[in-house]
């Protein structure tokens, strides 16, 4: 018999990776989407079209905000495994939305914890909430494993650091099959366009071909430890395929600056740069240098900053058998890859006078 999965958060980056990667595997998957006024599936349409995952792929409208909505789809689809990874996962947002990031960030694994409890599903679904490394915050200790004290600096891993406790709290008291992925930082050609890896690998691309003219970012001096969504899926999955209920880091092991991210980046193409301060009033990019201004612009600073994360994944390796396949030049040079492409659909539509999307930048 095939197992149920149920995901939340399925339209995001990690939420299309686990369902192509479940329904790989012979999961029946279920996704949990949200109304919105304009489609939100992109990057789930392949699988919902795929003749092979007819029958098997299966979504339904809901929010972490809505408890009788979470109970009432926990009680239809019955889920042997469930994935936590709706959130409103953008850090410098949750400074303007505090409330409702901690409403949904941290209110909704409760409601799903609570769900399972009231509907007996305890000795049936295993529960895995999407924990991260900016619990870390102001570090205590590099580099950050398991067992380093957390100190959060935004609303949204304050949000997320009561998620983490209370689905420990559940395990503890309710014997539930409830784990923590503190994952670091992942990303991949489909990674939501706001945070700073697409931002630059966009911008790169867009450059290139001559539809935009300079970059604008906040903290280039920020370090991070940055993974591809594709290997981080897979852990969350041998999460829950363990004996035991337990939380895990997983990270490369490996640092690098956002400075180093927009270097490599923009090597990909072939284009130098040249860094600016905020009052960036020059064309960006100079055809006969064959360089383009970067600006560093305070608008994206951030209240308090999280400015160096480092993960151990040592214990995914030994307990899970994980650990990452892809390296960092190849996560940008394939981000840069398939920018470049939709910047070549970009350039056709105006080059036939079609009107293209822009997106708010963040
Ligand atoms: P995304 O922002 O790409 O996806 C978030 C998903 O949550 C989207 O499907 C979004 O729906 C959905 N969502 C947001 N609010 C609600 C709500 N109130 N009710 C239901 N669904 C909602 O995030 P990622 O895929 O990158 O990350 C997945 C999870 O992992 C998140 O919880 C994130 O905080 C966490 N995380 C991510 C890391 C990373 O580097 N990517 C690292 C560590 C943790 P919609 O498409 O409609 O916006
Ligand atoms: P982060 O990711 O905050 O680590 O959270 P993001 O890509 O937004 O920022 C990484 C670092 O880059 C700096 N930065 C910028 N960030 C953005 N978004 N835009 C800019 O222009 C810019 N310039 C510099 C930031 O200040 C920061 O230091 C992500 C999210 O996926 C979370 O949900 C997840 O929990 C963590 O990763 C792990």
């Amino acid at each position: 018999m095939s197992k149920t999965a149920l995901i939340t958060g399925i339209t995001g980056q990690d939420g299309a990776y686990l369902a192509e990667f479940l329904l790989n595997k012979g999961y029946r998957v279920h996704g949990v989407k949200r109304r919105s006024s304009l489609c939100n599936t992109d990057r789930i349409d392949h699988l919902y079209e795929a003749s092979q995952h007819k029958d098997h792929f299966i979504l339904h409208y809901g929010d972490l905000t809505d408890t009788a909505n979470l109970i009432r789809l926990i009680k239809e689809i019955q889920p042997d495994e469930l994935y936590n990874l709706a959130a409103q996962s953008h850090v410098k947002v949750s400074f303007d939305s505090p409330e409702y990031t901690a409403n949904a960030n941290a209110l909704g694994p409760l409601r799903l914890l609570e769900a399972i409890r009231i509907l007996h599903l305890e000795q049936k679904t295993r529960m895995y909430q999407a924990s991260t490394s900016e619990l870390y915050g102001l570090v205590q200790e590099i580099p950050q494993k398991e067992t380093t004290p957390f100190y959060p600096r935004s609303p949204y891993a304050v949000s997320k650091l009561y998620a983490y406790w209370i689905t420990v709290n559940y395990r503890e008291a309710y014997n539930l099959f409830a784990c923590n992925g503190i994952l670091f930082n992942h990303e991949s050609p489909i990674r939501g366009e706001t945070f700073v890896t697409r931002k630059i690998t966009r911008a790169v691309a867009r450059v290139k071909l001559g539809l935009q003219k300079q970059v604008r970012l906040g903290n280039i001096d920020a370090l991070r430890d940055w993974g591809h969504a594709k290997d981080y899926v897979e852990a969350q999955w041998l999460i829950l395929q363990q004996d035991r209920p337990d939380d895990y880091v997983i990270a490369t092991g490996e640092q690098h600056s956002v400075r180093e991210f927009v270097e490599r980046a923009f090597a990909e193409v072939g284009i130098g740069i040249e860094w600016r301060g905020q009052g960036m009033e020059e064309e960006g990019f100079d055809a006969n240098t064959g360089r383009c201004l970067v600006a560093v612009d305070p608008i994206h600073y951030r209240p308090t900053e999280v400015e160096t994360l480092l993960g151990d994944p040592a214990k995914a390796k030994n307990k899970l058998g994980w650990s990452p396949k892809i390296s960092f030049r190849e996560l940008v040079a394939e981000m840069v890859r398939e920018d470049l492409r939709s910047a070549q659909r970009e350039l056709l539509c105006e080059q036939k006078g079609f009107p293209v999307k822009r997106g708010f930048e963040v």
